[in-house]
């Protein structure tokens, strides 16, 4: 049977859990006891050090041909706010991220019914002109499957493309709920979960690192949750390609599928979340917290629940905020680290690899 302690016993011996009880912990009201859990496959893992890293995002259009129920961001190219970056305005933005010390650019925008491939090579070509140095980690598997759709080229081939200029590592978005049925209701026009998996295990083929992400609090189950997560694991068993594991607070305001004032995520879902992944996920070596959508609060709670990385100082965000996300659009370096000491932790500044640039 079940229980809390022997689910305990497997953590502290180095066990890996099942899917049963993975869903036995979501089903759980012992908060605390999870986080403990969590904390300890944590510390075995990171000790007390928090990463983060400096980087700026950049949404280079909202125009998508997909109408994802959940997303507050996308636009039809007639509708007002609807916007399309140039490469100067990127640029631009890339250099004032250089001289802020970012050490990544991270892209990701809608799926765009008029841009060449070319813009995209041209895009990444900008970013490494303004300094070689700069990690762009772009486009997410739904973008990748799009663009070897305009180039004509197959998945394989479109990543050489990307790489020869200049991509650097891909973000974990798109990845929302894997389930067949929630994933139609959410967002039909999508590529499929199995789809998503099959790109990613081409790009860590490709040799290129990726992060994995998971939306929650929207339509799905606890064991919606566990079966995208084991699907996560099953696929890092085998690849090892992905660095992190970012769940993603679904953020209601502005979307279709704003069903009433109650809908979001609450601070103990968000804080078990995490730390179930902590536990589950055995074969990643870091979860994010993403404090766009946790808010600072919760992300600097988190740090006691398994937390040990934190994106970043962003400096601009649309998507979360476009939902009604109450945080703000950036935090400083010097944020950072005063939110992870004052949780009692040490701050590790990394690059978009996870090297070590700085420890404070
Ligand atoms: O794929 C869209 C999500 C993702 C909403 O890899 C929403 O380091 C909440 O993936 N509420 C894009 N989430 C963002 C993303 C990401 C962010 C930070 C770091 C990394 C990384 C990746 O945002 C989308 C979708 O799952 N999203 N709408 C919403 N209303
Ligand atoms: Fe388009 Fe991405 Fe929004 Fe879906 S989540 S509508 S693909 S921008």
């Amino acid at each position: 049977m079940i229980s809390l302690a022997s689910i305990t016993e497997k953590v502290r011996a180095g066990e890996r859990i099942s899917d049963d009880e993975a869903l036995f912990l979501f089903n759980s009201n012992d908060l605390l006891a999870i986080g403990e859990l969590a904390a300890l496959a944590n510390e075995a893992k990171n000790g007390s050090r928090v990463f983060f890293n400096v980087n700026r995002h950049i949404n280079h259009t909202n125009i998508c041909v997909n109408r994802c129920k959940f997303c507050a961001f996308s636009r039809t190219a007639d509708e007002p706010g609807a916007y399309l970056l140039d490469l100067q305005e990127i640029g631009n933005r890339a250099t004032e991220a250089l001289h802020q010390g970012a050490t990544e650019i991270h892209i990701v925008g809608g799926l765009h019914p008029d841009l060449p491939f070319e813009f995209y090579l041209e895009m990444l070509r900008t970013i490494k002109a303004v300094s070689p140095t700069l990690h762009i980690k772009a486009f997410t598997a739904v973008e990748i499957d799009y663009l070897s759709q305009i180039s004509a080229l197959s998945i394989a081939e479109t990543l050489a493309e990307l790489k020869g200029a200049g991509l650097g590592s891909l973000p974990g978005g798109g990845a929302e709920i894997f389930s067949e049925k929630i994933r139609d209701e959410l967002c039909p026009e999508k590529i499929s979960g199995r789809k998503w998996l099959a790109i990613m295990e081409e790009v860590h083929e490709a040799g290129l690192k990726s992060n994995a992400t998971m939306l929650y609090g929207h339509l799905e189950s606890f064991a919606d949750r566990v079966d995208h997560m084991r699907q996560l694991r099953e696929l890092q068993d085998r690849t090892g390609g992905f660095q992190v594991f970012i769940p993603l607070a679904f953020q209601p305001e502005n979307t279709p599928l704003k069903l009433d004032k109650k809908a979001g995520t609450s601070g103990v879902d968000d804080l078990k979340t995490l730390a179930v992944a902590r536990i589950y996920l055995d074969n990643f070596a870091n979860i994010k917290a993403y404090w766009v959508m946790l808010g600072e609060k919760i992300a600097q709670v988190s740090l006691a629940f398994g937390v040990n990385d934190l994106d970043g100082t962003v400096v601009e965000e649309k998507i979360g905020h476009d939902a009604g996300a109450a945080s703000p659009q950036t935090m400083s370096r010097d944020d950072i680290v005063a939110l992870i000491r004052k949780a009692g932790r040490t701050p590790v500044e990394r690059d978009t690899l996870y090297n070590e640039l700085h420890t404070y």
